[in-house]
């Protein structure tokens, strides 16, 4: 069991790395090393290297919505307020949804519907006018029914991350930018297991130095399986593309204030960047994984990004502004980029012990849903290391389970591996 004398690695300073580096270290821990692969927080890879995040607390199971609110709560303190804004959440569904979708979006209203929270912040959403009583702005045909929710909004999801590796680095956590785990290191002369052991004693890095701890935290996002092959198809990287509008400053200001809107058939997009004028949006899909990039075996991240993304999905992204703000619709799409989640068989997040091993822990399986609770993650790593078990059932490795496919009930369409998708020529 660990407590503020054990030494931490932690390995990845993406969402999940940098919240549990910060929650050690507000805890008290003397001995925190972060080590991330890329030269810059946010790291290149990470899902958090965005504009912005969804940040709403509706979920199809009330576990989460609890989770999420007390995220909320969290995103509203000193550190985290300045990233947050509260401009609502439209969620709705186009008229061409499939049932599935239409199930789903009913379930998350009802978690939220009688709960104390959300009173009076829930207004239902059944035609074009009612949806422009909330955004004038919106003047597409809009035949869409679903609700809107006062009591949610986004985060800026790269500021917020770089305000936690400030937090961090000032409470005395080390972070070393650069530095690529590229093999674990088990056994060790100090320790009862010997060398070649199961207890996991550091990593080894790409530059061949060695770091060592009593305890290494796997916080590797999409690119986990690279690491720790045994993690197999329990965790499997998949990405959605992400592309921006560039607003002229007018523009942005006439946009100021819309809530996060998301069709869950077309895709979603937020408020204009109050600083670059960019509007981020993103097309719906269940998602690409990367078998073939990766030789075969598992779904893992490509080491690099790439800034093209799906032809199907430059067309859904114009369909949805065609939706709601037809004079962006054919406004050339720039920092296109594909976005890479960990998904896993039942989208319920690893924060976890590696089983058959000593002293290594994943916190994984972001499943397209965990940036919101970037605030309070790190306690749940915390609370496992403290306990030296995982208590809750849902959040244990997850054992010969497969996350490659996955019916996802919030998400719309078929997984394709990327190498059977084609590439967009004009964006
Ligand atoms: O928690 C959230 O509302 C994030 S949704 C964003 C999204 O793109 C999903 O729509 C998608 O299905 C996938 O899970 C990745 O994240």
């Amino acid at each position: 069991m660990a407590d503020e004398n054990t030494s931490i690695l932690v390995v990845g300073g993406g969402t999940f790395g940098l919240s549990t580096a910060y929650h050690l270290a507000k805890a008290g821990y003397k001995s925190i090393t972060v080590l991330e692969k890329s030269p810059t927080i946010p790291p290149e890879m990470s899902a958090g290297n965005d504009l912005n995040k969804i940040v709403r607390a509706e979920y199809e199971d009330a576990f989460y919505t609890g989770l999420a609110l007390e995220a909320i709560e969290e995103w509203k303190t000193p550190l985290f307020a300045p990233y947050f804004h509260q401009t609502g959440y439209l969620l709705a569904n186009s008229s061409k949804a499939p049932e599935k979708s239409k199930i789903s979006l009913a379930k998350a209203l009802s978690s939220i519907s009688s709960h104390p929270a959300f009173r009076g912040h829930i207004r239902a959403v059944n035609s074009r006018d009612d949806i422009r009583s909330i955004a004038p702005v919106f003047t597409g045909p809009m035949r869409w029914t679903g609700y809107f929710n006062r009591y949610a909004g986004y985060a800026h999801a790269s500021g917020a991350l770089k305000a936690v590796y400030s937090a961090c680095c000032a409470l005395g956590v080390d972070v070393r930018l650069g530095e690529g785990a590229q093999s674990l290191l088990f056994g060790g002369e100090n320790d009862n297991d010997g060398p070649g052991g199961n207890r996991c004693v550091g990593v080894r890095t790409a530059s061949g130095r060695e770091y060592r701890a009593d305890r290494v935290v796997l916080a590797l996002g999409a690119s986990l399986p690279r690491l720790l092959p045994q993690v197999g198809r329990q965790v499997a990287a998949k990405a959605w593309s992400v592309g921006h509008v560039q607003l002229t400053p007018s523009e942005a200001s006439r946009l100021r204030g819309i809530p996060v809107t998301y069709a869950r058939d077309l895709g979603f997009f937020f408020e204009p960047d109050s600083e670059t004028g960019l509007l981020k949006l993103c097309p719906s899909g269940a998602g690409y994984t990367n078998f073939a990039g990766a030789g075969g075996a598992a779904s893992i991240a490509p080491e690099e990004s790439e800034d093209w993304i799906p032809e199907a999905d430059v067309a859904r992204i114009r369909a949805l502004l065609r939706e709601t703000l037809p004079e962006l619709a054919d406004r050339p799409l720039v920092r296109t980029k594909l976005c890479w989640c960990a998904d896993t068989a039942d989208s319920e997040y690893v924060v976890d012990f590696v089983p058959e091993t000593k002293g290594l822990v994943v916190v994984a399986g972001d499943s397209g849903h965990a940036f919101k609770m970037l605030p309070i993650v790190g306690r749940w790593v915390r609370d496992v290391l403290e306990k030296g078990r995982q208590d809750l059932p849902r959040w244990r490795w997850k054992e010969g389970s497969d996350a490659t496919g996955g019916d996802v009930s919030w998400r719309v369409g078929k997984v394709l591996d990327l190498k059977d998708v084609r590439v967009s020529a004009k964006l």
